[in-house]
């Protein structure tokens, strides 16, 4: 019986994996994130119109990140690297797959556990508030800002992601609704280099047509399912 092969799997996860974690997704029905406009909150003209609501929204995610545990879907994730090349590519800035053990992981978003000082260009790992100004760990000058990708900022590691996805035997995509891009344009280009793509979400994404299979259910149930 020949061991069984080791793939090359490149997963998308998006807000949806940490929703039963307790994470909030950022579209509920009302189109508000946390009572917010996203251009209001996820945008460097937000940010210089109003950087105290900006930062005291992102102060209020980070301090909630205490509360809220990996669930089975990142748990499950995690255990996948002992069987196969695992790359995550996650579009949520909160440390859950890293809690759950994941190592081969890129924050394409930015994480809200780091800070960006917008006077010297140090990144920073942080875990307090930023709303009072805190001195930059690097320069001293009071600029620090969440290093998280705001709409129209570029994302980190596409060079790495595009890479991943050439090479890879299998795409999966999980808790996203395919409203953002360039991440809800990787399915494409998995399936343009002849990669099988799959998508695990509660309801159809957007771009679910593009997917060669799709199961729809709660992440915490069907990720685990999938692994196993
Ligand atoms: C950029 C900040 C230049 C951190 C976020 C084409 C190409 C490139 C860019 C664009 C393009 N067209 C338009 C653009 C511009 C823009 C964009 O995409 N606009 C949209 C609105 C049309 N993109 C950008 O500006 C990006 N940068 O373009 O740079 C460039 C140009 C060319 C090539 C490369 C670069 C930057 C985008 C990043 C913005 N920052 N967040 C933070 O505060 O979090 S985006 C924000 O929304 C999140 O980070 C998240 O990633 C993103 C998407 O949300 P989802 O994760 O999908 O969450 P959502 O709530 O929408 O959906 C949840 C899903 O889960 C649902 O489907 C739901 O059914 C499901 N679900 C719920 N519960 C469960 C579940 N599934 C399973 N189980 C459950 N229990």
């Amino acid at each position: 019986m020949p061991p069984p092969e080791r793939l090359r799997i490149v997963v998308l996860t998006g807000a949806g994996i940490s929703a039963e974690s307790g994470v909030p997704t950022f579209r509920a029905e009302d189109g508000l994130w946390e009572g917010h406009r996203v251009e209001d909150v996820a945008t460097p003209e937000g940010f210089e119109c109003d950087p105290d609501t900006v930062q005291r929204f992102y102060d209020d995610r980070r301090a909630h990140l205490a509360t809220v545990v990996p669930n089975p879907a990142h748990l499950a994730l995690a255990a996948l690297e002992e069987r196969h090349d695992v790359l995550v590519v996650t579009q949520n800035v909160d440390d859950l797959h890293e809690r759950a053990g994941s190592r081969n992981l890129v924050h394409m978003h930015g994480e809200l556990l780091r800070a960006w000082c917008q006077a010297c260009d140090g990144r920073f790992g942080w875990d307090g508030d930023l709303l009072a100004r805190p001195a930059c760990p690097g320069c001293g000058e009071a600029a620090l800002r969440p290093d998280v990708v705001w709409f129209g900022e570029y994302p980190y590691g596409l060079d790495r992601i595009d890479d991943a996805l050439r090479r890879a035997d299998l795409f999966v995509s999980i808790g996203t609704s395919g409203a953002v891009y360039p991440a809800a344009g990787f399915v494409r280009s998995a399936h343009d280099h002849g990669t099988r793509t799959l998508e695990l979400n509660l309801e159809p994404s957007l771009g679910t047509a593009l997917f060669d299979e799709a199961r729809h259910g709660p992440a915490g149930a069907v990720v685990p399912a999938w692994v196993d």
